[in-house]
């Protein structure tokens, strides 16, 4: 079994839809991955312990979704060193600008590398921890290079119809 280097934990079951997308792109660059329910306000002795334990356990960078009151990404960055990169989960009441206010301002001292709200944001989690974790992996480095470079090709010159 292949050291697991990025966590991902999420708020609830509910943002799993969400998460799904950096789990399926980290599974593409052949990263391997948890995925965890840690709720800060449902399960704070989760999040204390995860945060705890995650550096010892060979982890390099979490990942953090949630939505709402979404304390979890800067309570996580608050317990470890190790890089916390925020998803805000889109809302169906506010749409996910709640998620994404509570997750950016973050207090100086203890940053979380925030991204866009919802899929989007979940997929560029995975890409962003693969760029971290490239800086010391060539090989990984590589495969980012060829997935941008893939990505780039995909793109029509012309509109389509179609
Ligand atoms: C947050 O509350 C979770 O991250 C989730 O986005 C939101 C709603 O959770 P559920 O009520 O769907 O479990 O803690």
């Amino acid at each position: 079994m292949a050291q697991v280097r990025v966590g991902i934990i999420m708020g609830s079951q509910s943002d799993w839809p969400t998460l799904r997308e950096a789990a399926q792109l980290l599974e593409e660059f052949g990263v391997a991955h948890e995925a965890r329910i840690v709720s800060a306000h449902r399960t704070p002795d989760r999040l204390w312990s995860y945060g705890q334990e995650a550096a010892g356990r060979g982890l390099q960078v979490i990942i953090a979704g949630a939505g709402g009151a979404a304390h979890l990404p800067g309570m996580m960055a608050s317990k470890t060193a190790l890089p916390v990169i925020g998803v805000p989960v889109q809302t169906r009441a506010l749409g996910g600008l709640d998620s994404l206010y509570s997750i950016v301002q973050m207090p100086r001292g203890f940053p979380v590398a925030t991204m866009a709200i919802g899929a989007a944001g979940a997929a560029n989690a995975a890409l962003m921890a693969v760029q971290i974790l490239a800086l010391s992996d060539p090989a990984l480095a590589q495969k980012l290079i060829d997935w941008r470079a893939a990505l780039s090709a995909s793109i029509p010159q012309e509109p389509s119809d179609d």
